[in-house]
């Protein structure tokens, strides 16, 4: 049985194929393109290896770029840094901890012309990642290419901009909901007036992957986003045959081989299938779905790290048999800090030998009329295509969002899968299952950024430009944009005005401030799932013959002697510090401590230190947990143990989770960490941990 509840015989047979034979007539690059976009396929040009990467200042960003084409790289995929997602300018207060961290600092047009120095515009397609903040930062590309003598209609690439699965999943959202989306209507009216070979949208179900969902989930979410946004195109101005040929959709494909294989025919198939039905376009390009894959961080493991590469290229085979347009490979050392230039080498090869060495890249669609594959095509496209309908019913993604559908299916999914590969009964090698004694974690070098140094050389440019500027451009500019995002005429384009505000030299930070003082800041719920975790543990108990699952039962008596000892039962807050928003690891374990019989509070998303310890006191936790995904912890964490203290709550316990490089691990135990629970961490093993810590492994 497949995680989506799709059942896997041992054997099809042409009986499998009942109500699937016009399959068999199907070609690719026809409608309904289940077979690819192409008809050549990867036979007349393989699929684009496009490495996300960025870190640190732009002139480091760019070094790294120009390295990596000239080995190999065929476009560029832009990683910015959180602040710079969020719509803050690197001098503000709240982001200094991740400045240059996860992804490059990006401030002004002369950050973003340093970016793509010596890299030709007019040649080089560029995707950016790039959702909240997509207004400056789309102009900051578009002014940065005309200063280079490229003309935006000369621009060829893909931005993000799907601010939908950021409600649901990223969080790297700045504005509510329905102002995000005029955002993104006017980035796609923009393009289709003046940048007609460029992808306005990426709309992507990776990171919905990635957060728990399975392939049908994820298929579905995606699909029905893509619908959304068609509407919003519309509600913008543009006809279906204006924006559709441009949409570019973006999937992660994970260790399931057959059934990410089958996601990505399915894809093809329902999007064109749903366009055709609900919009009837006239162009036949509208109806083609074609995408980016990137293999899943989900399945890299810190523990003997180097078997993620085979992890990998398992992964990105079955997004090439798919039928990928273009594909990034993860490093191997991603579950313990950002790639190296070594990892990123290797990531990039994996694509190299798979398109130059195996003659994969020979014939179009060889999984197509195969009995087993065809049939699993149809029931993902089944089982997509019902929830899809649910998602419609409720009026679009936009209003579903709004209902908490998306969230909540999708951390169902990822406490159930947590439940299951602490229970053993989802298998990853060297984590549950064939655990090796080995330290390979630490042997392997770990890239480390320099904050402090980003931060210097990102505040001085930012002051050079600030005092070479004109200023009274600049407040008209910045006039211009808030007023017309106060307006509900929509016109001006915000496109347009973010353009001109650019080429004057506001910065990332004015831009998204002049936008929020008329849309606000959105801030999400903090409810988490409550019931999955134990009840799949228990299910999975119970079938093996148990009455109850035994770890489970171990810590809910430990929670029972805490309480008797203390009075109450052990509370924990749950925090994310700074602008990383990446939370399935602090949701999960919310709701797995929760069902365990923990008292959990959960922290915001983007809090600062000093915002912790007020919440930390006002709860009168036992514990802090910070989730760390984004390399922030080794300036926040010091940063809330000394607030702590100065609160005089030194006597919390304080732990950390997520991506924290073996490296780091002596100087935050020195500075007072009391455990660090990196990925692979079971969570009743950490709750009973925790619990003996706090009173002691003699009192249990
Ligand atoms: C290609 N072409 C062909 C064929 N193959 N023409 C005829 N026969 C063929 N067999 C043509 C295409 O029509 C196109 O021309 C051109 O060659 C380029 O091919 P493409 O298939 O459009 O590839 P691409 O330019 O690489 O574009 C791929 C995507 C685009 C998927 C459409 O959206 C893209 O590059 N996305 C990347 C997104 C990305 O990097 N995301 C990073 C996420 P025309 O253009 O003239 O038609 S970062 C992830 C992290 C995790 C995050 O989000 O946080």
């Amino acid at each position: 049985m497949l995680p989506d509840g799709i059942p896997v015989k041992p054997v099809y047979t042409a009986q499998d194929m009942e109500g699937l034979e016009h399959v068999t007539q199907e070609l690719p690059g026809v409608y309904p393109y289940s077979r690819g976009p192409y008809a050549t396929m990867y036979t007349a040009r393989p699929w684009t290896i496009r490495q996300y990467a960025g870190f640190s200042t732009a002139e480091e960003s760019n070094a790294f770029y120009k390295k990596n084409l000239a080995a190999g790289g065929m476009g560029l995929s832009v990683a910015f840094d959180l602040p710079t997602h969020r719509g803050y300018d690197s001098d503000h207060p709240r982001v200094m901890g991740d400045v240059g961290m996860a992804g490059v600092a990006i401030d002004s047009v002369e950050d973003m012309k340093v970016l793509f120095d010596g890299i030709p515009l007019d040649r080089m397609s560029v995707s950016m990642t790039m959702n909240g903040a997509v207004l400056p930062i789309m102009a900051m590309f578009v002014v940065a290419a005309q200063e280079q003598g490229v003309a935006a209609e000369a621009l060829t690439g893909t931005i993000q901009n799907d601010i939908l699965k950021e409600f649901m999943v990223r969080n790297t959202y700045i504005y509510p909901p329905r102002p995000s989306m005029r955002a993104v209507g006017d980035v796609m009216a923009y393009t289709a007036a003046h940048m007609p070979k460029f992808h306005p949208i990426s709309i992507s179900g990776y990171h919905m992957q990635e957060a728990g969902a399975t392939p049908a989930i994820e298929l579905a979410f995606t699909i029905a986003d893509g619908l959304e946004y068609i509407r919003c195109a519309k509600a913008a101005g543009l006809e279906v045959d204006q924006v559709a040929p441009r949409l570019s959709f973006f999937f992660a494909v994970g260790l399931n081989f057959y059934e990410e294989v089958a996601k990505l025919r399915a894809a093809r198939r329902l999007w064109a299938r749903m366009v055709k039905e609900k919009f009837n376009p006239k162009k036949e390009s509208s109806l083609v779905l074609r995408t980016h894959c990137q293999t899943s961080g989900y399945s890299l493991t810190a523990q003997e790290p180097h078997n993620n590469i085979i992890r990998t290229t398992i992964e990105a085979l079955a997004a090439a048999l798919g039928g990928t347009q273009s594909l990034h490979t993860n490093s191997f050392d991603e579950a313990l800090a950002l790639p190296t230039d070594f990892s990123a080498r290797l990531a990039r090869n994996t694509q190299l030998i798979l398109q130059e060495e195996t003659g994969i890249t020979r014939v179009a669609d060889p999984w197509g009329g195969s009995f087993f594959m065809e049939s699993l095509t149809a029931s993902l496209e089944a089982a997509a295509e019902s929830l899809l309908n649910e998602v419609e019913g409720l009026g679009g993604m936009t209003e579903a969002l709004l209902a908490g559908l998306p969230k909540r299916k999708i951390e169902e999914c990822a406490a159930r899968q947590q439940a299951r590969v602490d229970s053993g009964a989802q298998v990853i090698v060297g984590v549950n299952k064939f655990i090796s004694q080995a330290t390979d974690a630490e042997a392997v070098p770990v890239r480390q950024i320099d904050n402090s140094a980003v931060l210097t050389a990102q505040l001085a440019r930012l002051a050079q430009v600030k005092a070479s500027r004109d200023g009274a451009a600049v407040a008209a500019a910045l006039q211009a944009v808030e007023a017309a995002a106060r307006s509900s005429e929509r016109q001006p384009n915000l496109m347009e005005l973010a353009v001109q505000a650019a080429r004057v030299r506001c910065t990332v930070g004015e831009i998204s401030d002049a936008l929020e003082r008329a849309w606000g800041r959105h801030a999400a719920s903090t409810a988490v799932a409550p019931g999955c975790y134990v009840a799949t543990r228990n299910a999975g108990a119970a079938a093996a013959g148990l009455d109850a699952d035994v770890e489970v039962a171990e810590v809910e008596s430990a929670v029972a002697r805490f309480e008797a000892i203390t009075g109450r039962r052990p509370r924990i807050l749950i925090a994310k510090m700074g602008q990383d928003g990446h939370d399935r690891g602090a949701r999960v374990l919310a709701s797995g401590l929760a069902d365990l019989g923990f008292d959990v509070d959960i922290s915001p998303l983007f809090q600062t230190p000093a915002e912790v310890t007020l919440q930390a006191m006002d709860a009168d936790v036992h514990i802090v947990g910070i989730s760390s995904q984004a390399a922030g912890h080794r300036s926040l964490v010091p940063a809330l143990l000394q607030a702590l203290r100065e609160a005089g709550m030194q006597h919390v316990l304080v732990v950390v989770g997520g991506i924290i490089p073996p490296q780091d691990h002596a100087e935050l135990y020195e500075l007072g960490v009391a455990a660090i629970y990196g990925p692979g961490t079971r969570i009743p093993a950490a709750a009973l941990d925790m619990i003996q810590l706090l009173v002691g492994p003699e009192a249990l």
